[in-house]
């Protein structure tokens, strides 16, 4: 495989360690420079608190990586010539010696290639609302439907069209857990109104579902841990909406389309709401990141 995994993880992989991967798309195309940088180490350092490893995936010069040395992280967080890669992106950047962040797609596939079980992001890609007009739909939802790896997130980012998201979840045979919670969490916000049909409350559960799931064989798929925001750190409902409505109309306005209406969104929340988006999404990953690492300790082996 011509992916470049690191020393650190590979030991980790062959001893059964746990170890966290990381994407790096919210750290280079998600967060304002130049804190984006210091989140990418704080993320690393929470998995290591946990016990566990971190593998932030990125291409860099045309080298796929499982586990960036500083530098690479250093890398991907300030070069603005990044490019953001889904999983269809990842042969045409590695034949052209490019250098990209990973979104959930691409991290999901390579980690999985490298024998990872446990990922960490802050909300999947999904459905886009206008969907029917744009047919933008992540594709990190049809990627999800082939690994299977568990991914724990803060459900899917609000921008998006929430209950024709989980739709194609259900569709694609994707497993979706709540997280101590009978509610699909809404990213920014504890709750989206949408419920799971599943809820667990400890890492072991998780682990215990892992293993019925490996147990079981059959089609591979994702397992997708939804773990809300804590209440206490989420977005005003009533700010978000506001906000969102009219971050939706802007982005219509300035015809943004295709990759880079996630980004967009995310960064007008972020600025039009005076920062406290960016602080509800920070809490968010900081939250999934601690519970993977969990998980993956829980499951008291790698392979
Ligand atoms: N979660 C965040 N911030 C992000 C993303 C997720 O908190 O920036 C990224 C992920 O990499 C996800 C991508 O895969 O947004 C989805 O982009 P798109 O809608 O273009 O597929
Ligand atoms: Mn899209």
């Amino acid at each position: 495989m011509s992916t470049h995994v690191s020393e650190e993880v590979r030991d980790a992989l062959h001893e059964g360690r746990p170890v966290v991967a990381l994407e790096s798309t919210i750290i280079a195309h998600g967060l304002p420079r130049p804190r984006n940088l210091a989140v990418a180490r704080e993320l690393e350092a929470l998995v290591r608190d946990e016990g566990a490893v971190p593998a932030t995936v990125a291409v860099i010069d045309g080298t796929a990586h499982v586990g960036l040395d500083p530098a690479g992280l250093d890398r991907i967080a300030e070069d603005p010539d990044v490019r953001k890669l889904g999983h269809r992106d990842l042969a045409p950047a590695l034949a052209a010696g490019a250098t990209g962040a990973t979104t959930v797609s691409a991290t999901a596939w390579l980690a999985d290639s490298a024998g990872l079980r446990v990922f960490a992001t802050g909300g999947l890609g999904g459905v886009h609302r206008e969907w029917t007009r744009t047919q933008d739909e992540s594709a990190d939802l049809r990627l999800l439907s082939r690994v299977g790896i568990t991914v724990v997130c803060a459900g899917v980012k609000s921008i998006l069209d929430v209950p024709a998201t989980l739709q194609r979840l259900e569709t694609l045979g994707v497993t979706v857990l709540g997280y101590g919670t009978a509610m699909f969490p809404g990213f920014y916000l504890a709750s989206s109104g949408e419920p799971v049909d599943w809820t667990v409350r400890t890492p072991e559960e998780v682990a215990g579902v892992m293993r019925a799931r490996d147990a079981l064989g059959g089609p591979t798929a994702a397992l997708v841990v939804a773990n809300p925001v804590a209440a206490a750190d989420q977005l005003d409902p009533a700010l978000h909406d506001r906000v969102l409505a009219q971050g939706l109309a802007a982005a219509e306005e300035k015809g943004i389309t295709g990759q880079a209406v996630t980004p967009f969104l995310l960064e007008y929340l972020t600025v039009h709401t005076g920062g406290a988006s960016l602080e509800a999404n920070l809490a968010a990953v900081r939250g999934n990141v601690r519970l993977a690492a969990r998980i993956a300790t829980a499951r008291g082996d790698a392979g």
